[in-house]
């Protein structure tokens, strides 16, 4: 059912922009998509609140008299969570927790002169607005991925928006609402699609407008993100999900199969695609396709996704110019499966997230590994990274100099300025230097 593509006669020394023409993607066309939502957008920049609102009865028949989410349903909605699900986000919430915490980046003061102290201070973004989609399913792992690093990184206010599910009286669905409790994000939008995301951006009735917004969506989430970004920053342009898989013979293919239909079950334009050397594994894996796809639930989506172009075992000459391809490739999920699968990863340079051996598949990581699940897809991954607390935080240079410091580097910078024809740039140091030594002291 996959489609196979044949590498291994292609010539060593292949360039990454060669390997990438020849691994097809979903079509993602965002520009498409621009057009749709900008009316949408600049309907809720001009008028806010009931633009929302108008957009909302249209898109998701849901018909609200307020954005806002009520106190009362948010912890109602955890009392009626079921134990098991509340356990199993703790962990998720404690794990990812752990990580955001070690990964906090300090502050870093370097003294590159006496006196003359430049400082790294890293501050965290004032305000942030964190989509959450609804969509095929209700990604209530997404409520943790986007909040934890945030509270970790220090956000002093943070809003959520998800959009309003008719099944459930028109309110967002219970577990993300739920979720929210356990994190205790207060202020919830039932508000979804590129209304939120304009909501966000421009502010709307009670919602202030925010510094960032963060959050995986669909094809009109990321033309909206993409259509707010002079007033605001955003994260990443999340498109379907892929998962790539280095796999050798010692790869067992009930579990790369198994794999690859986990992250087809998201989306019909879910990209699945196994890079192995071996026929054997190859021919393995498509037997154990054909067994578990029909029995998986949403079969229909995975069959889509796993016999659609974007879709396909790559066959290799061997590991070596498996990693050409995966690097060329830059997958937002990359599983390796080979004979010293640390060493392979090791030399990995664009993925979204590895995840190395056999015992660490990618659903670990959309749940509860402690790693992030909002990931660079489409290839972003050779220059962008997954959500993290990062995300969150600005640096920003301190610069203190002291008297001495100045007059000692200071006729430096008057002569870099007027070799750029900027006098009166110099002439700003050059008054200080005029001035007797410790006169402002
Ligand atoms: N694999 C998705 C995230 C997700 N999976 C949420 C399940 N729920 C994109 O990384
Ligand atoms: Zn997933």
């Amino acid at each position: 059912m996959i489609r196979r593509t044949d590498l291994r006669d292609t010539p060593a020394g292949t360039s990454r922009a060669q390997y990438r023409a020849l691994l097809p993607r979903a079509p993602f066309d965002v520009e498409a998509a621009v057009a749709v939502v900008r009316p949408i957008v600049d309907d809720v920049r001009h008028r806010g609140a009931d633009a929302v609102l108008d957009a909302t009865e249209r898109f998701d028949q849901v018909r609200r008299d307020t954005l806002a989410v009520t106190a009362d349903e948010i912890s109602a909605a955890l009392e009626s969570l079921a134990p098991d699900v509340r356990e199993a986000l703790e962990e998720s919430i404690s794990r990812l927790r752990t990580t955001c915490e070690a990964e906090l980046e300090s502050d870093v003061v370097t003294e590159v002169a006496p006196g003359a102290r430049v400082e790294r201070r890293i501050v965290p973004v004032g305000r942030v607005g964190l989509y959450v989609p609804g969509g095929l399913a209700p990604l209530v792992s997404s409520v943790i991925m986007n909040t934890v690093p945030a509270q970790v990184a220090g956000v002093r206010s943070l809003a959520l928006a998800t959009p309003p599910q008719r099944e459930f009286g028109g309110a967002p669905h219970p577990t993300v609402l739920a979720a929210c409790a356990l994190l205790g994000v207060e202020e919830v939008y039932a508000v979804g699609g590129a209304q939120a995301i304009a909501m966000f951006a421009y502010g709307a009735g009670p919602c202030e407008p925010v510094d960032l917004v963060t959050g995986p969506g669909n094809i009109y989430v990321v033309a909206a993100k993409r259509l707010v970004q002079s007033v605001t920053g955003i994260d990443s342009e999340a498109g379907p999900t892929e998962i790539a898989i280095l796999a050798d013979e010692t790869a067992d293919p009930a579990f790369v199969a198994a794999d690859l239909i986990s992250q087809a079950e998201h989306d019909p334009l879910a990209a699945a695609v196994l890079v192995t050397p071996s026929t054997a594994l190859a021919e393995a894996v498509d037997a154990e396709l054909a067994r578990q796809v029909p029995s998986a639930k949403h079969d229909e989506r995975i069959g889509i996704a796993l016999t659609s172009e974007q879709s396909a075992t790559v066959l290799v000459r061997d590991v070596e110019q498996g990693l050409d391809v995966v690097n060329a490739y830059a997958a937002e999920h990359l599983e390796i499966h080979t004979a010293d699968a640390a060493a392979v990863a090791a030399r990995v340079e664009n993925a979204g997230a590895v995840f190395v051996g056999s015992w660490a598949p990618v659903s670990l990581g959309d749940y509860t590994a402690g790693s992030n699940h909002v990931l660079p897809t489409a290839g972003c991954a050779c220059h962008s990274s997954g959500l993290s607390v990062r995300s969150f935080c600005k640096s920003m240079q301190v610069v203190t100099y002291d008297e001495a410091a100045l007059r000692e580097v200071g006729p430096k910078v008057v002569v870099l300025a007027e070799a750029e024809d900027l006098p009166s740039h110099g002439a700003a140091v050059s008054v200080r230097l005029d001035t007797p030594e410790g006169s402002l002291s």
